[in-house]
């Protein structure tokens, strides 16, 4: 089954998903990357995104060939621009970065992309990328050359994501960057839910339980969590407990 049709399918009936954000050049060594993979498989975790702003070593591949050996779950590529695609992938977030007017992050590096992911076998995953504010200068806003949306302009970012909708994209991804201070609020986020029928992923700062809960419940329907399980592993073990509990109580109806 295709990992987008999976996304709609748990969208459409109320259940949630976590995603892992595995940065290559965050892999020091492989033991810290066994361990987490090994704490993602038996906390049921959905998905790996594998990617980062700015990749300085040539550590991709080997991550995902080494993700790919160890555990069952899915690689989504989320590339910060076209030269981070790798075969060994499951799927890509194709992603078009509408909070922003660079036009090669719009539509530039896809034209580049697009041949190269016609010869391959990668799920491609149309997605609507937004970066909101979330208090300083992040790398993905510096890289791409970018503002994000200002956090408190909730019906800019609904309009957004709308238009993107229409045009076709069929996810919506907001971002607060990673290792954000603050993570993007409930309030923007409900905003969004309500604007728009796709699944929407939330990512960016989420590093307690509570801001994980607080996301979904606010309609996120997968959040994304990479830099606090670098510092701490063990908060998977938590936040998917009640990711678990949530989609159990969608399923009996309690
Ligand atoms: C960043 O949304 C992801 O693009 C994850 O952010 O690393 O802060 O969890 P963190």
């Amino acid at each position: 089954m295709k990992i987008l049709d999976i996304l709609q399918d748990r969208h459409r009936v109320g259940k949630k998903s976590i995603a892992v954000l595995i940065d290559p050049d965050k892999v020091e060594d492989p033991g810290s990357l066994t361990r987490l993979l090994n704490l993602a498989s038996e906390n049921c975790v959905d998905f790996f995104l594998v990617g980062g702003s700015l990749i300085t070593t040539t550590n991709l591949s080997e991550v995902i060939r080494q993700i790919k050996e160890a555990v069952n779950i899915p690689v989504v590529l989320f590339p910060g621009n076209s030269m981070q695609i790798d075969p060994g992938a499951d799927a890509i977030l194709f992603l078009s970065l509408i909070s922003g007017r660079n036009p090669d992050l719009l539509i530039g590096q896809h034209v580049i992309a697009a041949p190269i992911l016609k010869n391959n076998r990668i799920e491609v995953m149309p997605t609507g990328y937004m970066l909101v504010n979330s208090g300083r200068i992040t790398s993905v806003a510096y890289i791409s050359n970018t503002t994000p949306i200002p956090d408190d302009k909730y019906s800019l970012a609904a309009c957004t994501a709308l238009a993107g909708t229409m045009l076709g994209l069929q996810l919506i991804y907001m971002d607060a960057g990673s290792g954000a201070e603050k993570e993007i609020s409930s309030k923007m986020i409900g905003t969004v839910r309500k604007a728009i029928d796709a699944p929407l992923i939330v990512g960016g700062g989420i590093n307690t339980t509570a801001k994980a809960i607080a996301a979904l419940q606010a309609g996120a329907d997968m959040i994304v969590i990479g830099n606090a399980l670098e510092k701490n592993p063990d908060l998977l073990i938590e936040i998917s407990d009640k990711v678990y509990d949530w989609n159990q109580s969608v399923e009996t109806g309690k």
